[in-house]
């Protein structure tokens, strides 16, 4: 008996031993666990700190991009608006005083707005368009109250200025814009800025000087081709200006360049001369180029007002005119003949010049030129 009490007293032994054992590896198990545990939190509340982080980042960066849009949003509506500044005073007041002196709108209100844009530049039978579109409109949508008739009369405006070619198009590499226009009006002027906006977007340009007929024509657009560090070809005073489209072709060929931008006397008045002058100049531009895409802006002043309308019917008689560049809006209460050349040549409007400085061409944009102009 006693033997298996002694027996029964080892084993109970062994068992606490064993137990003892087996409770030290759970603690150390336990406590391994929650170390690893707690390395991996550490681990995870890092990773979640660095993704905040660069959450934030990201965050932050949109917020500034998007502020960077506001503002160039903001800054082009201000310049044109402050670009427009006479037209649009003279416009957009007359249009205000229209409205004001008539308490409902009626056939009265109607004439009035007629005459008032009649008289704004506009011309007659674009005014008659724009007044009888209104009248139909309004009938239509039973308006009555000032803002919707305003916001009415903006849109038709706009919708007359609107066309699917207002974008230049330069869809082969190279593509040959031809500055055409008589002297004065900024042809050389808006082929700088042209050049400065292009490169912007990180297009290649060179410039060509076919205006031959005075030195300095191709010292001005030297200047600008510093500034805007572009490749120029130029020759000699008199030479033709076939010749340096040539140069301009090879040069642009060569180069890989996506837009070639040819300026040209404005001293072509006679009409024949002009269509051989272009005729010659297509005929270079064909055979170096062949496929290339032809831009031919026609470049006219705002501040002559009817006669730029008047240019723009000769031009258009004589060269295959893609778009129209309208300048030195900045300096009159012209504007309103934008419409009038859109209406009356079907040409799209592709850009505006509203002052001197290289960032004051823009593109032409129908909505944001109606609200500019009737605001
Ligand atoms: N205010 C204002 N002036 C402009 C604008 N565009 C051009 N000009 C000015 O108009 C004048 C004539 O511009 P140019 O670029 O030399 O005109 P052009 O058509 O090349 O003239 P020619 O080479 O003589 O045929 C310059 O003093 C320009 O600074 C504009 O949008 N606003
Ligand atoms: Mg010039």
């Amino acid at each position: 008996m006693l033997f298996w009490k002694k027996k029964k007293e080892e084993a109970q032994e062994i068992i606490e031993e064993i137990k003892e054992e087996a409770s030290g590896a759970v603690e150390e198990a336990k406590e391994e666990i929650s170390e690893t545990i707690e390395e991996i939190k550490e681990e995870v509340s890092e990773i979640v700190e660095e993704i905040k982080e660069e959450t934030e980042e990201i965050k932050e960066e949109i917020e500034e991009k998007t502020e960077d849009i506001e503002e160039a949003k903001k800054g082009f509506f201000a310049r044109l608006r402050d670009g427009l500044g006479k037209t649009r005073s003279s416009l957009s007041d007359k249009v205000n005083e229209v409205f004001k002196s008539f308490r409902k709108i009626d056939e009265d209100f109607y004439e009035a707005l007629e005459e008032m844009l009649i008289l704004a530049d506009i011309g007659m039978s674009t005014s008659l368009e724009i007044v009888e579109r209104l009248r139909e409109r309004v009938k239509e949508k039973r308006l009555t109250e000032e803002d919707e008739v305003k916001r009415e009369l903006r849109d038709i405006v706009a919708e007359i200025l609107e066309s699917e070619d207002s974008q230049l198009k330069l869809d082969t590499k190279p593509t040959v814009v031809l500055v055409i226009g008589v002297n004065g009006v900024g042809k050389t002027t808006t082929i700088g800025k042209m050049a400065s906006r292009l490169k912007k977007e990180g297009k290649q340009v060179v410039l060509a000087a076919a205006d031959t007929f005075r030195a300095a024509a191709a010292d001005q657009l030297e200047i600008w081709a510093e500034r805007n560090d572009v490749r120029i070809v130029r020759l000699q005073e008199g030479a033709d200006p076939a010749a340096v489209i040539f140069d301009g072709c090879v040069s642009a060929k060569s180069r890989g360049a996506d837009v070639l931008i040819c300026d040209t006397a404005g001293r072509l008045h006679n009409k024949k001369n002009l269509m051989d002058e272009l005729k010659k100049i297509y005929r270079v531009i064909e055979r170096e180029l062949p496929g290339a895409r032809k831009e031919v802006l026609l470049v006219l002043d705002a501040t002559t007002g009817q006669n730029a309308v008047n240019q723009a019917e000769e031009f258009n008689n004589a060269a295959n005119i893609t778009g129209i560049v309208l300048t030195k809006l900045d300096g009159t209460a012209k504007g309103g003949i934008v419409i009038t050349i859109r209406e009356k040549l079907g040409i799209p409007v592709k850009f505006v010049g509203v002052g001197e400085g290289i960032d004051d061409l823009q593109p032409f944009n129908a909505q944001e030129f109606a609200d500019a102009l009737f605001y």
